[in-house]
């Protein structure tokens, strides 16, 4: 299933997915002799089969690609993990960097007759990647979300991005819509769309060959009812596209919610109330699947959350799947969503890819996720080095980046670096991410309080506080009356002393429990060894989403908080 709506009604897309033909490669080995010994089903990861549960390295998958129509093609990767090459016939046609992000392939001209789609992925830690590096989870391998082929006409809609806006006390959507031209002649095109009822018109436009161009769009909804994780309202926002011809050539719609974030009093407001967020940190990790999950797996984990009294979602640490977050959208969950960078110390941040690769990483995560009403924060680098002069140019920049693309919503990093933190004066709402009871032995309302004093003294006073990561390790099944470290008992007492800390404490937004379910993790020698059964396990359910005691104590304390 490509999202959990339609997206196009004009437009004739299909999902690719089943399975593929697939071959490892040596690192020298071209494509081209690649011995297509394996069928692997698109979407998943390769480590799913029997033969390379632990391979790392490169591998291609081919599919053969019938075309009956002549004309322009564009192929959507929603994921692959986490270099790719696709090449049509042989020929290069597109190249993407990041597991987590989707990228486009396209074909000009596809002349009628089979074509041989081929794409190489690389999930290796190679010197030219700066962001997936051994890290504390897993970066698997292959086509790990759904790939779609799409049959173009003259004009595309390449995307929509709609920001609510609450104004003289009534709803208006602020609709920008890029529009590509895809001849090399000069085209005038009407757009028209509609939303809550609404006629959505952009006054006539042309497009000179080949150029790209952002239409905006402001317009009343004066229908339009809020959305909340209470009664979490959507709607579909149709957007289609005119040439001479009465027909619309192409069409995208969008789902998208009313709803306003703000930051005030030391507190987050969705649509002006006060909120709590009572939520997880979630790794995209499931011992079946790895990171592709099927549908009514991610709803199971949702309804984990909810069933512990959960209302937030913090998707550690990168961008998430878009049907996961439609299902945050539909479903009523607030979502922390946050680049991928997990723990750079500064050495790691000065690589020579460090810059563009998350420059990009930003923009697709906000051009791609922009209209899903359940983010309602952006994040970015968790535990880097924001505690250097150096670190902090670059938290600077990125943050920057982000609010130019999307200005609605708060920022916030992770920080782990206690009372030398030094980048709580650039964003909206300050975040800790602190271990009392396991890496140390503090008491968590002692430690929680004197985070509040470093954020304040750091230009942090006034804005909203999250406690972004608490807990330790906790061995499904490991039992012991002792309650020793690593036990689900003594993790159970470590859960329960952090949320009554928490929940006790006015000045504190949210809190976020490291994690929701243990997941899969790179295995290295290193401070990972650490890591028994190459896993963290610090999940609240296991990797199999079986309960540990721990599960209890949550429910009991979210369930006792209300959402504001
Ligand atoms: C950090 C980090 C997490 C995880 C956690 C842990 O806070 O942000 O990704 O590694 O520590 O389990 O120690």
């Amino acid at each position: 299933m490509i999202r959990l709506f339609r997206t196009n009604e004009v437009r004739h897309i299909e999902e690719l997915e089943g399975l593929w033909e697939f071959a490892v490669l040596g690192e020298h080995d071209e494509p081209a002799s690649a011995d297509y010994r394996y069928r692997l089903h698109v979407p998943g990861c390769w480590e799913v089969h029997p033969e390379l549960l632990t391979y790392q390295g490169r591998g291609v998958y081919r599919k053969w690609i019938r075309v009956e129509e002549p004309g322009p093609l564009r192929f959507l990767f929603k994921g692959a993990s986490h270099t790719a090459d696709v090449y049509w016939n042989g020929q290069p046609v597109a190249h993407h960097y990041n597991a987590y992000t989707a990228f486009e392939a396209r074909v000009a001209h596809a002349a009628p007759g089979e074509h041989e789609l081929t794409i190489v992925v690389d999930n290796r830690f190679h010197e030219g990647s700066a962001l997936h590096i051994a890290n504390d989870y897993h970066t698997y391998g292959g086509l790990i979300r759904p790939v779609v082929l799409e049959h173009l006409q003259d004009i595309l809609i390449e995307r929509i991005q709609f920001t609510p806006d609450w104004r003289d006390s009534g709803w208006h959507a602020d609709v920008q819509v890029t529009v590509r031209n895809l001849t090399d002649t000069l085209q005038t095109i009407r757009l028209e769309g509609s939303l809550t009822g609404e006629r959505l018109l952009f006054t006539e436009t042309e497009l000179q060959p080949q150029e790209s161009r952002t239409l905006h769009g402001h317009f009343p909804c004066p229908t339009a009812k809020d959305w909340t994780v209470e009664s979490p309202e959507l709607y579909l926002l149709r957007m289609q596209v005119h040439t001479d011809r009465n027909q619309p050539i192409d069409d995208l719609i969008e789902r998208v919610g009313f709803r306003m974030v703000t930051t005030e009093r030391e507190r987050i407001q969705v649509n002006g109330q006060d909120l709590i967020l009572k939520g997880f940190n979630r790794h995209e990790d499931h011992p079946a699947v790895g990171p592709t999950f099927p549908i009514p797996l991610m709803v199971n984990d949702l309804e984990l959350m909810r069933d512990m009294g959960g209302n937030t979602v913090r998707t550690s640490h990168y961008p998430n799947d878009e049907r996961f977050l439609d299902l945050c959208d539909e479903m009523g969950f607030y979502v922390w969503e946050e680049n991928h960078a997990r723990g750079l110390s500064l050495e790691q941040m000065q690589h020579p890819r460090f810059d563009a690769q998350c420059e990009q990483v930003n923009r697709e995560m906000v051009e791609q996720h922009a209209n899903h009403p359940s983010i309602i924060i952006w994040g970015i680098l968790n535990e880097c080095a924001s505690d250097t002069e150096e670190g902090r140019l670059k938290y600077k920049s990125q943050l920057e980046q982000i609010r130019s693309l999307d200005a609605s919503r708060p920022l916030t990093f992770a920080s782990h670096h206690r009372s030398r933190e030094l980048c709580f004066d650039l964003v909206d709402i300050v975040s800790f991410n602190l271990y009392p009871g396991w890496y140390g032995d503090e008491d968590p309302g002692e430690l929680c309080d004197q985070a509040r004093g470093w954020a304040d003294a750091a230009g942090g006073r006034g804005k909203p506080m999250i406690m972004s990561e608490f807990g330790g390790d906790g061995y499904y099944g490991h039992r012991d009356p002792g309650r020793a470290r690593g036990t689900e008992e003594r993790h159970a007492d470590i859960i329960e002393a952090n949320l009554k800390a928490y929940t006790e404490r006015p000045y504190i937004s949210g809190m976020l429990i490291w994690q929701f379910c243990d997941c899969r993790v790179t295995e290295s020698t290193g401070w990972l060894l650490s890591r028994a059964m190459t896993q963290n396990s610090k999940g609240i359910v296991d990797r199999y989403r079986r309960p540990k005691l721990a599960y209890h104590a949550v429910k009991k304390y979210y369930g006792r908080i209300g959402d504001s």
